[in-house]
């Protein structure tokens, strides 16, 4: 068997390789994996160190969109796991033109090759931000695609090419839509790490707007276990959502922070809002869980773990810290607030 991990040296890709050269996913064991990466600034071969002596791993650096390359890594009956995007959602709003490269093209360029070889199960990572945002209750999987953002609009013109594929071609495909991921290893432009490691650092954390935005937040272990049963066991040309459970509004979240990190909401500094903010996500995953898929992450300990990795690592994130990056909301907003949340 082998697959083809696009994005695998990004955080929840490279955390998916680990797991499966490790043994973690029985159905896959002794599978040969080639990670196709672009290592843009999301993209750290040190992720994956651990597995790279292990027999049948290979990293090649190159684009999706490249379509030689990627006809030349599928064989006929290679599985296809597409991780690789551009994934945050502030550098879409300043610049959404290598989104729709890698995302929308590069996932088309992916499709095709696909196609050509022969390829077998061709699972679309995706996530809930295609469905826009919700006040209330949660989204299923037929629930209408209404995308915001350029990086929500660019994910969903992906799976919207990958349901084509299968309709049109009968292409194996199956997608994935996940909520927010938290766990080791990811980039320190995102919520959870950006905040850690500026605490580590005894720095201000940045809070968009009245910060009670909504997030289901999903320990990226329990997704990829999720992705790897819609691998195994998912149907074809079927949509499935992986949830966390842990809603949580921006300020909680926070809160929780501060406490694990030994800071207080002193820290706390209100900046504008993020343009077209998403107010809340919510998936219905009970499709998956129909499958045997349950998160087994307790958020607390999940959190704990997480930031204890970061304290332990900052040889990882130091070189890559988002304070020195250009992409967070235009400052100003509001002084700091020396209130805790309600
Ligand atoms: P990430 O930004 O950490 O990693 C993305 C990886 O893709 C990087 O290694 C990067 O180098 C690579 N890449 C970018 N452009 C490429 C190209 N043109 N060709 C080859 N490789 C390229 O992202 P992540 O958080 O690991 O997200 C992985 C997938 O999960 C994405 O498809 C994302 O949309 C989806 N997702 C993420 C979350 C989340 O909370 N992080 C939630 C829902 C869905
Ligand atoms: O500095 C910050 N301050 C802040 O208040 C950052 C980086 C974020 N936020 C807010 C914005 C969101 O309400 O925190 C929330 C989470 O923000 P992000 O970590 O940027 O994630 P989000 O915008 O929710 O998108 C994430 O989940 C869906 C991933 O980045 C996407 O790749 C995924 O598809």
């Amino acid at each position: 068997m082998h697959l083809l991990v696009t994005g695998g040296a990004g955080f929840i890709g490279s955390t998916f390789v680990r797991a499966l050269l490790t043994g973690a996913y029985p159905a896959f064991a002794g599978a040969a994996v080639t990670v196709l990466d672009k290592l843009t600034y999301a993209g750290n071969p040190a992720n994956l160190a651990a597995v790279a002596d292990r027999p049948g791993f290979r990293l090649v650096s190159g684009d999706i969109a490249d379509a030689a390359l990627v006809r030349e890594l599928l064989t006929p009956g290679s599985l296809v796991v597409n991780f690789a995007a551009e994934t945050h959602v502030d550098r879409s709003i300043a610049d959404a033109a290598s989104f729709v490269h890698t995302n929308v093209t590069g996932t088309h360029v992916l499709l095709d090759a696909a196609l050509e070889q022969g390829a077998g199960r061709f699972l679309q990572v995706s996530t809930d931000e295609v469905y826009g945002s919700i006040d209330s209750g949660s989204w299923t999987e037929s629930s209408p695609l209404l995308p915001n953002s350029p990086y929500a609009a660019s994910k969903t013109s992906a799976d919207l090419l990958a349901l084509s594929y299968f309709r049109t071609h009968g292409l194996d495909v199956t997608i994935t839509r996940c909520s927010n991921n938290y766990g080791p290893h990811q980039h320190p432009e995102k919520l959870i790490p950006r905040f850690t490691v500026r605490l580590l650092a005894g720095r201000s954390v940045p809070l968009y707007g009245d910060g009670r935005h909504i997030r289901d937040w999903l320990h990226v272990d329990d997704h990829c276990r999720g992705i790897q049963l819609a691998l195994e066991r998912g149907e074809s040309g079927a949509v499935y959502h992986i949830g966390g459970g842990t809603e949580l509004s921006n300020r909680l979240l926070t809160r929780e922070l501060l406490a694990t990190c030994g800071a207080d909401w002193s820290s706390v500094r209100h900046v504008a809002d993020r343009k077209g903010h998403h107010r809340r996500y919510s998936l219905d995953d009970s499709k998956l869980r129909a499958l045997g898929y349950r998160p087994r992450v307790e958020f607390a300990e999940g959190l704990r773990a997480t930031v204890g990795w970061y304290r332990a690592h900052p040889d990882w994130w130091a070189p890559r810290a988002a304070y020195e990056t250009p992409y967070a909301p235009a400052g100003g907003g509001h002084p700091a607030s020396v209130h805790p949340p309600k």
